[in-house]
């Protein structure tokens, strides 16, 4: 990796502190990525991105203040990039996925909330990632208690606009939810002196849509039965495109597909006949938090499909496009995001319906619930889960977990088990 101390320490990160993640980091990517067999060639963009993940990316957003424009943090699928793109701003993801940053947090929040908002605020707070120096705003929302109590504390740090996301989906919520993002459309134009007009709402909205497009055809790939791509190169994507420049990354991901489409037509597998299909369903796994698809994978499984935010959640349903008011556009955004089906929403069936669908389309042996530690609403939820997929002759394992290695071993065990009875 190219060295970046300068731009770190001008964004006033705690650089010694920063270069202990630094070493473990490649290791880490190393033991799960570089060991799997017969990777295809278009994974090397996706590598080089995890490799200069604090370098690259942060340098051209660094580029892009110079030149006046702004940037949004975000932290959940639900807060429209469209807008921020349409202001000529970059919005990126910032969910913590590591537990390195997870004692920071652990400071100012009590030890018994979610460990990606525990890392989130630990990120910001211990100055030791450079997308959370950077980026001029947060956008946070209402999804759930933990997240609600953080913005309060980040916000004493950091500019922070938070959306009001209902719990409800009933016809007055979306309307609700249409006039968020209309407020949230002002903020954005206030903060950076850009006005939102409907041709650049339009331009955004087939931006991130053409990034949807990409990932549902990856996804697709992954239903064909020589399976051309592993469920850990799957995954990798899926985080690197919260990050990554929007165009570049569906340029990217397309060029991938094209080789991955030369795969099926010649039957190439990754993975033996055979090897059961797992799909996970439940938290995201935001990067670099490999460790249930790195486990399944060496299990004598793959992960065929996740449905999660870092997964189907975050690109299945595009944005109409043939509005051309902002209003309508507004309209079309909210009705869109409002097809996402969080735990935090009641009731929230249409997940349910969600996983039995997507079970049958990637034809899957057997279905994760995996819940991260302390997530009071998937955990709660997963009752349902378990209960459709038993119902529907689906088999599946209930698992919680958080960033720690600790109980790597025991759920290698519950997993190799699980896949085994399959
Ligand atoms: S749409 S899943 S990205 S809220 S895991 S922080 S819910 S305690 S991340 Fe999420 Fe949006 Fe929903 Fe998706 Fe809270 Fe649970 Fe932690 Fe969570």
């Amino acid at each position: 990796m190219a060295d970046y101390h300068e731009m770190w320490k001008d964004l006033g990160m705690d650089v010694e502190t920063h270069d202990q993640l630094c070493e473990v980091l490649p290791q880490a990517f190393g033991d799960v990525y570089l060991s799997q067999e017969n990777r295809p060639e278009g994974m090397d963009y996706f590598n080089f991105v995890v490799a200069e993940i604090h370098g690259v990316r942060p340098a051209e957003l660094i580029e892009h203040q110079k030149k006046g424009g702004k940037v949004f943090g975000t932290f959940c699928v639900y807060v429209p990039d469209e807008i921020v793109f349409a202001a000529d701003a970059i919005a990126t993801g910032l969910c913590g996925g590591s537990q390195f940053w997870v004692p920071g947090g652990e400071k100012v929040l009590p030890t018994n909330t979610c460990p990606l908002i525990k890392a989130s605020v630990g990120a910001r707070l211990d100055r030791t990632c450079p997308f959370f120096r950077i980026a001029d705003m947060y956008v946070g929302e209402t999804t759930c208690d933990g997240k609600k109590k953080a913005w309060e504390i980040l916000s004493e740090d950091v500019p922070v606009h938070v959306m009001n996301l209902p719990q409800m989906k009933r016809a007055k919520d979306v309307k609700a939810w249409a006039e968020e993002i209309r407020e949230f459309k002002d903020k954005v134009e206030e903060f950076t002196g850009n006005k939102v007009t409907a041709d650049k709402l339009a331009a955004s909205i087939r931006l991130i849509n053409g990034k949807r497009k990409a990932l549902q055809r990856l996804y697709d790939l992954r239903k064909n039965e020589k399976l051309p791509v592993s469920g850990c190169d799957a995954l990798l994507i899926s985080q690197i495109a919260f990050y990554d420049d929007p165009t570049r990354f569906a340029e990217m991901t397309n060029k991938l597909c094209d080789e991955l489409d030369k795969r099926v037509e010649d039957g190439v597998s990754v993975v033996a006949d055979g090897t059961k299909r797992i799909m996970l369903t439940g938290t995201p796994l935001a990067i670099p938090n490999w460790k249930l698809h790195n486990i399944v994978e060496t299990s004598g499984g793959a992960v065929v499909c996740e449905e999660m935010c870092t997964g189907t959640r975050y690109f299945e349903h595009l944005v109409d496009e043939s509005q051309t008011t902002v209003e309508g556009q507004i309209q079309a955004l909210a009705e869109r995001y409002m097809n996402i089906n969080c735990a935090c929403f009641t009731p929230n069936e249409g997940r349910i319906e969600d996983i039995l669908r997507l079970a049958k389309e990637y034809n899957v042996d057997g279905v994760i619930d995996v819940n991260l530690k302390f997530c009071n609403l998937y955990d709660t939820e997963g009752y349902f889960v378990e209960r459709a997929m038993k119902e529907a002759g689906i088999p599946v394992l209930g698992i919680e977990t958080d960033y720690t290695d600790s109980d790597a071993q025991q759920l290698r065990t519950r997993v190799s088990a699980f896949i085994e009875m399959l």
